[in-house]
């Protein structure tokens, strides 16, 4: 562990993915745009107020002379370029919203007054992060206390972490090298602290590093014997005497609830599922499930939903 970034922070650092150059462009250009927008106003206030300022024999007659084009002009001009504006940052937030559906997954647990990354192998680290080059990565981010912030710049990505909720940032980075990474929202007294580096690698050279970092165990393997030692499994298997879905190929599945309508098996339905099982209640089946809220805690969720996750999206049996 390390008590300061690595690295001095820096107004503009060096963009590391595609993604990070797009957002560049769209605020360089907003940033031209604004000003073209804003400076003739002031231009033009500049010169009345020189031109009529007091004891100036200017012509002061209130005329009402209304032009209904200039009028038109002056507001649908703008209107149109900002529009422009509203698909092109649309078109880039949905992007940034999408993780292709093959990208590796990377858990992200803060907590005062540190970042603990796991990888899919079940390698663990504090507060940095290495992840391979060209590779698409969704982190999977919740806190164990607070609200904290991810917020890597040379991405320009930032995400909150929730107690009790997860939510996920994706990326894929074209440079190797080392950034900075932060929590960026105030959580306690040694916020300033709750920062690491994000080392970008070649495949080989994280091959390796996953190869020293070791690992005991898979998170998927160690949800497993979560699973059984919470015993879910008691009531999510086939011949048990409680009538549970099978958690087969759930994973990214649509799911008939009870009420009717329909949801997606993410992450974060996995999770509501084990914390409030009475929200959602699937279709045919009794909400005789407990809540496991304040029971489990969050690392031991992510292994758990890491497990179920693992059991597929296609396969039917367990
Ligand atoms: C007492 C029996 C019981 C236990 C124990 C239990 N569940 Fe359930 N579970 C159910 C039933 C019944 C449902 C379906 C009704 C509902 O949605 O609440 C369900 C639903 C779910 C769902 C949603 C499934 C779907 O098809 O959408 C998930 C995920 C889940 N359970 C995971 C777990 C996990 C993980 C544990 C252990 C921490 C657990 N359950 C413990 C009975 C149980
Ligand atoms: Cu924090």
């Amino acid at each position: 562990m390390h008590f300061l970034p690595h690295y001095p922070a820096q107004l503009w650092p060096p963009a590391a993915s595609a993604m990070a150059g797009e957002i560049d462009t769209i605020f360089a250009v907003w940033c031209v745009v604004l000003f073209m927008l804003v400076a003739p106003v002031f231009v033009f206030m500049a010169y009345c107020a020189v031109k009529y300022r007091a004891g100036r024999p200017a012509d002061r007659e209130h005329r009402e002379a209304r032009n209904i084009r200039i009028e038109m002009t002056w507001m649908i001009v703008p209107f149109l370029i900002t529009l422009v504006f509203f698909f092109w940052a649309g078109t880039i937030y949905l992007q940034e919203n999408n993780p292709p559906p093959n990208a590796m997954e990377i858990t992200a647990l803060g907590r005062q007054w540190m970042w603990k990354f796991q990888h899919p192998g079940g390698q663990a680290e504090i507060n940095d992060l290495h992840v391979p080059v060209g590779v698409p990565i969704r982190v999977n981010i919740e806190s164990q206390d607070v609200v904290h912030s991810l917020y890597i710049p040379a991405l320009r990505l930032q995400e909150e972490a929730v107690p009790g909720r997860t939510t996920e940032l994706w990326f894929k980075a074209d440079r190797t090298g080392a950034y900075n990474l932060y929590c960026s929202e105030l959580c306690g007294a040694d916020h300033a602290l709750m920062a690491g580096t994000l080392y970008v690698m070649s495949a080989s050279g994280y091959q390796n590093w996953l190869k020293q970092a070791g690992a005991t165990q898979t998170l998927a393997a160690a949800g497993k014997q979560l699973f059984d030692s919470y015993g879910c499994s008691g009531c999510h298997t086939p011949n048990s005497t409680v009538r549970a879905p099978s958690l087969a190929g759930l994973y990214g599945q649509v799911v008939p609830l009870q009420d009717g309508t329909t949801v997606v098996a993410t992450d974060a339905y996995i999770r509501d599922s084990i914390l409030e099982p009475k929200k959602q209640v699937v279709a045919g089946f009794k909400p005789v499930m407990p809540s496991f809220a304040g029971t489990i805690p969050d690392e031991d969720m992510q292994k758990i939903v890491a497990y179920v996750e693992s059991l597929g999206g296609s396969q039917q049996t367990p």
